[in-house]
């Protein structure tokens, strides 16, 4: 069974990030400029903090790819953290003569305690780096190679800002052109409206030391029905979709569909009923379920959303304790974003287009991009799908 592995490597404030992706075929075209792209729009969106004005991201592929092609093994990439400048001391992978001192005060909502805990440190530092949201960089960037596989069998992973703090967009975006121009928001948000309103909020919360949370949403086009399978817990696309975007630093709820509201409905109202045409095949006239059914793809757009918490990293920082003394302290107070809810979005997407990559991978197989394309192209016609988009 052909899977596919994302490994990434890196602290916020070391030299750099890697991304291993491993289990793409062969013979994948992919485009720098597409990739690079994705890297610079996760940078993007009003809240964001200092450090967005020090770096710009781009991923260098070091392995795998010859003259714009995957060859089939492990495709290697970096992300140079230009800020690393300013830590060469402090983040050297290597002892330094120097005398750096500490960090004994964690962060309410961080990886910080439990951490020093788990890992037996005596310097916070020693995991704050590493649970950073820096190292989204690195899953956007291998993200980018599962978005350029899906491109080729026809999928499009697309996201945009559905609530940032208590204000909530109106638009439902229905085909994947319904998304164009969302990089050229502020906030990443279809509501022209709801976008002005959210560009204010943080303002204001900002000038009164708050960080501010809110919810994306991910959509994807095009799907095979039948990606990932009802026959066992590990294999249910819904729970693997949950778990990826679970992952991702200060997410703290995901939902398919109409998600939580389903739960207040009635049966006859919560599920899509079944047509079939001659024009259309089988097909839906509603998507409660968010494309997916008993753990599968049900062909239809697949709709995720995620809740991201306000960042734990306050300018007004909270109590907290020294954790060399045991006295009541301030929380470490660190230069930070207010707001990234936008380019959570954009995290989003690379981490749900991998899920999707991967469980084609499964279902597919295949050594070269071809092989993908035409075992997917003879389910489709065994099952009479009709492709959409
Ligand atoms: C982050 C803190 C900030 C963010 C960082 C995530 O970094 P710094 O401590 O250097 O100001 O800017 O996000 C990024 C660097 C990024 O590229 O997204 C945190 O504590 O998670």
């Amino acid at each position: 069974m052909s899977t596919l592995r994302l490994i990434t490597a890196g602290e916020s404030h070391g030299p750099g990030l890697t991304a291993i992706v491993e289990g793409l075929p062969a013979g994948l075209e992919l485009d720098r400029d597409a990739l690079n792209a994705d890297m610079a729009r996760r940078q993007l969106g009003h809240g964001r903090g200092g450090r967005m004005k020090i770096e710009k991201d781009s991923a260098e592929v070091t392995a795998g790819v010859r003259h714009g092609r995957t060859l089939g093994g492990p495709v290697a990439l970096w992300v140079v953290n230009r800020d690393y400048q300013n830590w060469e001391e402090r983040m050297n992978p290597w002892p330094v003569d120097a005398e750096v001192k500490e960090v004994h005060l964690p962060r309410p909502g961080h990886a910080d305690l439990v951490g020093v805990w788990k890992y037996r440190q005596t310097d916070v530092r020693n995991i704050l780096e590493r649970a950073s949201a820096r190292e989204t960089a690195a899953r956007v960037a291998g993200g980018g190679l599962a978005k350029a596989f899906l491109r080729a069998l026809g999928v499009r992973v697309l996201s945009h800002v559905v609530q940032i703090g208590p204000i909530r967009s109106g638009v439902v975006p229905q085909r994947p052109e319904d998304f164009d121009g969302v990089d050229d928001d502020p906030v990443r948000c279809l509501d022209p409206e709801a976008s002005r309103a959210m560009v204010e909020h943080i303002n204001v919360q900002r000038k009164a030391n708050e960080s501010i949370g809110g919810v994306f949403e991910v959509r994807a086009f095009g799907l095979t029905p039948g990606l990932g399978s009802h026959v066992s817990w590990e294999e249910r696309l819904d729970g693997r979709l949950a778990q990826a975007v679970c992952s991702i630093q200060a997410v703290k709820g995901v939902a398919f569909g109409d998600g939580f509201d389903l739960a207040g409905v009635p049966g006859s109202q919560a599920h899509d009923e079944i047509f079939w045409s001659q024009e259309r095949g089988y097909h839906r006239e509603t998507n409660h379920a968010g494309g997916l059914e008993g753990g599968m793809t049900t062909g239809e757009p697949l709709i995720l959303r995620g809740a991201l918490k306000p960042i734990p990293t306050l300018t007004k920082p909270l109590r907290s304790v020294d954790i060399s003394t045991r006295e009541p302290a301030q929380a470490l107070r660190e230069r930070t974003d207010s707001s990234v809810v936008p380019a959570g979005g954009v995290v989003a997407e690379a981490m749900v287009a991998f899920v999707l990559a991967d469980a084609y991978r499964r279902k597919f197989g295949g050594d070269h991009i071809d092989d993908v394309l035409e075992a997917v192209r003879a389910y489709e016609e065994r099952i009479g799908w009709k492709r959409r988009s």
